[in-house]
């Protein structure tokens, strides 16, 4: 039996067993004897088999070349090294190497996390994580924009004991279960998190030594709580007093986990709503005990230095401008199909020369692709994986041999040797990124972090928490409906098993399975109806890695944190 870990990007970073030829869970305290259904039938996934190029099955060693062709025949300046976050591994990494040391552009900004970072860079000076084993020793845990029935399954056995209360627009499956379920209406819960910040002050719940010690500003932020007009608000966010009343009586005293997810954060002021929940988190004084504490996805590399060059000229995910370069090369990502405004992608890749696309699977993007080269799958090579929700570092060795496809590491060192760049062994970069953490198992290591990040004050300059001083009003009225696009139980992502419809509530008149049209400032898509009453009426339900959902999303960033903003369009929908 081996141990490696599941590459994908969840927040979970599960181990496995692999034996007599077999993915198995493994049942160290995190996994505990489950994976998910990718996992479970990861081997019986289709995956890219043969390299082609312009349409025409070729050999490996042709494909090869012809990369080397292309890169000898471009500028560099003209090159764009484009990566995605489809598997979760830190060797995926090394290819920038390559191109930064080539002189080729990379890419900045995220389409997940970045506008929820940047409002927790903005308070606490960093972005360090409550780990999932802090979350465990909780009391109360508010799921908040987070669906854990879909995207931390893992933290699923641990609430039998502990009381639960969920902030989300669709009655989740944890939200049917739990103690308090506020079906809040979306983009408001930056409203919901300061109206919860100022009833804490006045039922006086609020950690005063704390706030004294770490957040000596509060009482300005009390005041600027006191400027949202609290009954027009409540009837505006679809939140009541008494289930204010009911959540603060329900953490009152108690060790709370707040756990957020990117669902909170898709809109252009993400990071402020993520700075204004923090802002109820130190209120509550919940940063310097045992089991409290305030989760998201956290920095995954956060007390691990990177190996690869990667100085580089570098352009953001969210807008790319493809058409500026002559070749692209996309690694593990869907862009056609996951990058907001999918016509803009569209009508920018369609003037590109070369496109090349090295992933595992089939999709909108590798179909464009000029050249498409198979990687090989975490099987059949060597890596090294951290997670975004806890602190372990699981190697990931190769289980077995495959003649199709080529690792990452195997590519680069090819064209480093073609263009002369410098490049150290596999090995060496392997056991450069166990240097940061301590063996605790086989294959199992634990990366050197706190496990209670600012116990002793945050990272700011005075070892203070930096409230929000003013805010941008949010316009939650209007007809037109709110679109709702967070991630599927069968899909990660663009991967595997997708969604094909539109979710809506019976009451909006559609029939189940009628074609609808659906619009918003960017373009119309045509899905096919199902009903979902777990839907609030004004919401419009689109899965991510729906096929054409990103026609309806703006390319536009969040204020701050360089992100995309899939939630902020407003939409329509009508019969066909
Ligand atoms: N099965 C599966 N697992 C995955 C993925 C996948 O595609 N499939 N993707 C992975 C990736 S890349 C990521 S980033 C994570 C993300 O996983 P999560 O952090 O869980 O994020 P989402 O699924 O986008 O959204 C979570 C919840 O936020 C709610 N929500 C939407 N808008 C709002 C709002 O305005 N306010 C509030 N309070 N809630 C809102 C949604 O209804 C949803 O229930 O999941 C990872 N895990
Ligand atoms: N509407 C909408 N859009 C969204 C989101 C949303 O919630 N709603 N979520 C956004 C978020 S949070 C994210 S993170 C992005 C994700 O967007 P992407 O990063 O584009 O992710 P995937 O769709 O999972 O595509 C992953 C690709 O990686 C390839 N791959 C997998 N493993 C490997 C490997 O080992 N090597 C190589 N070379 N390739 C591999 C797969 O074949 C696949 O082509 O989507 C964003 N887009
Ligand atoms: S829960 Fe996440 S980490 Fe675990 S097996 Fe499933 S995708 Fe992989
Ligand atoms: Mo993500």
């Amino acid at each position: 039996m081996n141990k490696t870990a599941c590459p994908l990007d969840c927040y979970d970073a599960c181990q496995i067993d692999y034996s007599d030829g077999t993915i198995k869970p493994s049942k160290d305290h995190r996994t505990q004897g489950f994976l998910c259904a990718h996992l479970n039938h990861y081997e019986k996934e289709t995956f890219l088999q043969t390299p082609s190029y312009m349409g025409k099955e070729i050999r490996q060693e042709e494909a090869l070349n012809k990369l080397i062709t292309i890169l000898k025949s471009t500028d560099p300046s003209a090159i764009l090294h484009y990566r995605g976050s489809g598997n979760f591994a830190l060797m995926q990494g090394v290819t920038d190497h390559f191109f930064a040391s080539f002189g080729a552009t990379l890419t900045k900004g995220t389409l997940c996390d970045g506008a929820g970072e940047a409002g927790i860079i903005n308070g606490r000076g960093s972005n360090k994580n409550m780990s999932m084993d802090e979350i465990f020793k909780s009391e109360v845990v508010i799921f908040w924009g987070r669906n854990p029935h879909i995207s931390s399954s893992h933290l699923l056995p641990s609430l039998k004991d502990k009381k639960v209360i969920v902030i989300d627009p669709i009655k989740t499956q944890i939200a049917k279960s739990a103690d308090l379920h506020i079906q809040i209406k979306p983009h408001a819960d930056l409203y919901l998190a300061m109206l919860l910040t100022r009833f804490a002050h006045i039922n006086d719940i609020c950690d005063e030594a704390f706030l004294e010690e770490f957040a000596s500003e509060f009482e300005e932020y009390y005041e600027l709580t006191q400027g949202i007009r609290i009954k027009a608000t409540l009837a505006d966010i679809d939140v009541t007093l008494g289930e204010i009343g009911q959540l603060l009586a329900l953490v009152e005293d108690k060790k709370v986990a707040i756990v957020c997810g990117v669902g909170i954060q898709k809109y252009q002021d993400g990071a402020d709503v993520m700075r204004a929940i923090d802002a109820f988190g130190v209120a509550l004084g919940l940063f310097n005990k045992e089991g409290c504490g305030v989760a998201y996805l956290g920095n995954s590399q956060d007390g691990i230095f990177s190996p690869f060059y990667t100085e580089s000229k570098k352009v953001s995910k969210v807008n790319t401008d493809f058409s500026a370069f002559e070749t692209l090369f996309i690694q593990g990502a869907n862009p056609l199909s996951q990058m907001p405004d999918t016509q803009r992608v569209q009508h920018s890749l369609s003037g590109v020369k070369n496109i090349i696309y090295f992933g595992l699977h089939e999709n909108e993007t590798s179909k464009a692709a000029h050249l498409v080269i198979p990687a090989k799958n975490f099987l059949y090579k060597d890596d090294i994986r951290t997670s975004y929700s806890h602190n372990a570092l699981h190697l990931m060795p190769k289980q077995k041999e495959t003649n199709i496809g080529i690792s990452e590491y195997d590519l680069t060192a090819l064209l480093c040797q073609t263009f002369g760049i410098e490049l150290q062994s596999e090995a060496h970069y392997l056991a450069h990124f166990q240097s940061f953490a301590t063996k605790t198992q086989e294959n199992m290591y634990e990366i050197l972090r706190e496990a209670i990040p600012y116990k002793d004050g945050f990272d700011t300059d005075d070892g203070e928490f930096v409230f929000l001083e003013e805010f941008e009003k949010v316009n939650l009225g209007g007809e037109e409906l709110h679109l709702i696009t967070p991630k599927g139980q069968k899909s990660l992502n663009s991967q595997f098993q997708r969604e094909t419809a539109v979710y809506l509530h019976s009451a909006l008149g559609y029939k189940e399975g009628s074609l609808v049209d659906i619009s918003s400032p960017n373009g119309t898509i045509t899905l096919k109806v199902s009903y979902n009453n777990d839907l609030r009426e004004d919401c419009v339900l689109i899965y991510s890695g729906t096929p054409g959902v990103n026609v309806l999303t703006s390319s536009q960033h969040s204020l701050e944190g360089l992100c995309a903003i899939y939630q902020e369009n407003r939409i329509t929908v009508k019969e066909h």
